[in-house]
């Protein structure tokens, strides 16, 4: 990761509005967005000079006036230089700003990757790796559970837990190396191989269980993936057109049209959006290629955080509910719903028991079904705190932990049973917010806006 260059954003939000700012961090920031300023005018000149505070500025490119916010390093936001030009919120403008600075910046000045501000925040100790993923978390939140999960991102709460488990590994990583290097004394003892297997087995399982109910925040993160599906012909890509609002797939009269799961974002009332996945039919496979479109279908509903159940309207008074071990046997959430309710004989009902009744020709019942898909995601809340007290990143690095436990309990040489301790062991050092590396942070920029 170039650390060096002076990173360069638009940090007020996109459209236009009152004010927009851009955000420059960097040693060399304050004469890169100097470069960019009348440099007689008095307040350009305590740009330059990296006078902390707010001076008044004009532009070159466009010529107009703005004001100049500098924040000297160490004791910035990054820890480094930051400075940034307030001026009229308007994209075209900011953009203009953007790129004379860059250009006037011999090479020094880069527009930032998402998220990279945060990270020299993290690098240069000035914010710790659970404060970047509460702030991920808060940007990527879509719904009041979730801005609840991002606030219980509590990092005192994890590094305790890992503290713990991180002095207990030490420990038994001592005694493992005592054995090592002083075999040949007698007043010293390596542990005893049964009694470090069960200690090591019960803080594998402690770590196990803690990345088990921290399972939920990755799911609270990302947008929610809403699966048609249901029998051959069903209607579930008429049904998909009519909740997208425009036509993406193909319908029609044929069974088996859809042969391949194909997404596309939606956006739902409310401002919600999820990512909604048409399906092929579920079906018995005969030959070799319906057995690559059911692989498809079943993959879907398994990647499934909501399924439409999708039904065609019965004719029967009391319609038999589409039924499939597949959908029972997933955790996501069931909407059942009946399509092709305009069928002549059949009255449409919104029953919540019998689904709720739609017509991909006629629209009625769509609306409805878009609020209920919104309103499910909305009440998809963590089960409990403890679900949500870890971020992802620290999460996967919980799993590599627990992972090298297990490799040490196969391993016999007392030299590959330290090593694989002290991977563990590292491992939840950077989990309580020792330096994080490299991958950890870029786990963390993928999901950061840029600006942020
Ligand atoms: N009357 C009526 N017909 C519908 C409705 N929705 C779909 N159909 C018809 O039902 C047939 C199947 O529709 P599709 O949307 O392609 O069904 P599907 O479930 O995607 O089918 P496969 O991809 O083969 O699994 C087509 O002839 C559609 O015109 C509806 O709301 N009302
Ligand atoms: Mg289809």
């Amino acid at each position: 990761m170039d650390s060096q260059s002076v990173i360069l954003a638009v940090a007020s939000p996109p459209g236009s509005a009152m004010r927009g700012i851009v955000r420059a961090s960097g040693n060399e920031a304050c004469r890169v967005l100097w470069n960019a300023m009348d440099p007689d005018c008095p307040g350009s000149i305590a740009v330059r000079a990296r006078v902390r505070g707010v001076h008044v500025v004009r532009l070159r490119d466009p010529s107009i006036p703005a004001l100049a916010m500098v924040m000297p390093g160490p004791t910035s936001a990054t820890g480094e230089d930051c400075a940034e030009i307030h001026t009229a919120g308007n994209p075209f403008v900011l953009e203009r700003i953007m790129t004379a600075v860059i250009a006037h910046s011999d090479g020094t000045a880069r527009r930032a990757h998402p998220g990279e501000f945060s990270v020299r925040a993290v690098l240069s100790g000035r914010m710790p790796i659970a404060s970047a993923e509460r702030v991920a978390a808060v940007i990527m939140a879509e719904t009041d559970a979730q801005l609840a999960a991002a606030s219980m991102l509590q990092a005192n709460t994890a590094e305790q837990s890992s503290a713990r488990d991180t002095d207990e590994i030490a420990t038994l990583l001592a005694l493992v190396e005592a054995g090592i290097d002083f075999t040949d004394q007698e007043d010293v003892v390596a542990i005893a191989r049964p009694l470090l297997e069960e200690r090591v087995r019960s803080v594998r399982d402690r770590i196990r269980a803690r990345c088990a109910t921290s399972a939920g925040a990755e799911s609270a993160q990302r947008a929610a993936r809403v699966v048609l599906t249901g029998a051959p012909n069903a209607g579930k890509s008429s049904l998909f057109n009519a909740l997208l609002q425009h036509t993406r797939v193909v319908e029609s009269a044929h069974r088996g049209t859809t042969r391949d799961a194909i997404e596309h974002a939606c956006l739902l009332p409310g401002g919600i959006e999820v990512i909604l996945v048409d399906a092929p039919g579920l079906d018995d496979a005969i030959h070799d290629v319906d057995v690559l479109m059911q692989a498809r279908a079943h993959d879907a509903i398994n990647r499934a955080d909501i399924i439409l159940v999708c039904q065609p309207h019965s004719h029967n008074p009391v319609p038999r509910a589409y039924e499939s071990p597949l959908i029972d046997g997933t955790h996501a959430l069931v909407i059942n719903v009946q399509t092709k309710c305009d069928t002549p004989g059949t009255a449409s009902t919104t029953n919540a028991a019998d689904g709720i009744s739609t017509s991909a020709h006629t629209g009625d019942g769509i609306a409805e079904l878009r609020t209920a898909i919104a309103r499910t995601i909305s009440t998809r809340a963590p089960r409990n705190a403890h679900e949500f007290t870890l971020g992802v990143a620290r999460v996967a690095l919980l799993q590599e932990a627990a992972d090298s436990l297990d490799d040490m309990l196969t391993i016999d040489a007392p030299e590959l049973v330290a090593a694989a301790l002290r991977t563990a062991l590292d491992r939840l050092g950077e989990v309580s917010g020792a330096i994080p590396p490299d991958d950890v942070l870029g786990r963390l920029l993928s999901s950061f806006c840029i600006g942020k």
